[in-house]
């Protein structure tokens, strides 16, 4: 599998995708999409987010497999290159069932006892390379997350559990990253979007350029943005995502 028909096959561009190839958890754009095509004639591109393959697919399209040449889903602990899949890790082998029962009866004896608005359903979503925590409840409807964003802006109902866990799960190796609008992701430590770039060492790519809206300390960007094997661009939104491709690789 190799990049040769690309007009520079040794420069690689990450992009997360929640705020930086689309609006949070919306769908991606036609402008955003035929750009995304333009910059692929040129480079190799991909994307890596936080969220599992299926939320992917909604947001950036159906054909999402075949329209990046690398698909980092939970920061690449599901992977694909060319739309094959890569070999990957799991948080449950990694963690044990033991621990993770324990993990989980906190967690959600916790959401239990606290007070919010609304509930709604599926508050630990289990995934391939991590767990996400809802308070809300992922089934959240999009007005019920802004509301929800807007509650936890005031009363820290994330940083509080997440500060909790760190408390009382010292010695379980994970981290903790509010990187969305309701809810916050455990992994493994080392297990954040700098995992991806495990799957592209091989190449040997000149540039990986990373383009992250949550590039501050304590964003979920932070670590891959950086990372010394990645120059990171800093971005505030899909449109500033464009302006800078638009410089930076001459698309217009
Ligand atoms: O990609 C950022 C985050 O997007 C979602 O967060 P939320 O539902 O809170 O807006 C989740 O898929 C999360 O895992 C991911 O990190």
């Amino acid at each position: 599998m190799s990049f040769s028909s690309k007009e520079d096959p040794s420069t690689l561009v990450l992009f997360d995708v929640d705020g930086t190839l689309t609006p949070a958890r919306l769908t991606i754009s036609e402008e955003m999409k035929q750009k995304l095509e333009k910059l692929r004639s040129k480079v190799v591109i991909g994307f890596v987010g936080g969220s599992d393959l299926s939320k992917q697919v909604e947001q950036l399209g159906p054909n999402v497999l075949n329209d990046f040449d690398y698909c980092f889903s939970e920061n690449g602990l599901t992977a694909y290159k060319l739309g094959k899949q890569l070999a990957s890790q799991s948080f449950i082998n990694w963690l044990g069932e033991d621990k993770y029962n324990k993990l989980v009866k906190f967690i959600l004896r916790y959401l239990s006892d606290i007070d919010i608005p609304i509930r709604r359903g599926t508050f630990i979503e289990f995934r391939n390379g991590m767990i996400n925590v809802s308070p809300v409840g992922r089934n959240a409807s999009t007005q019920e997350r802004n509301d929800f964003e807007a509650f936890d802006k005031i009363h820290h109902i994330r940083e509080k559990l997440v500060d909790a866990l760190r408390e009382n799960f010292k010695d379980f190796g994970l981290t903790y990253s509010i990187g969305g609008q309701i809810s916050f992701d455990v992994f493994p430590t080392g297990w954040d979007k700098t995992y991806c770039l495990q799957h592209v060492e091989s190449e040997g790519f000149k540039n990986i350029h990373f383009f992250g809206d949550k590039s501050y300390k304590g964003g979920n960007d932070y670590e891959i943005y950086e990372d010394p094997r990645t120059i990171g661009h800093a971005v505030n939104s899909p449109a500033d995502t464009i302006k800078i491709l638009n410089e930076l690789f001459k698309l217009n």
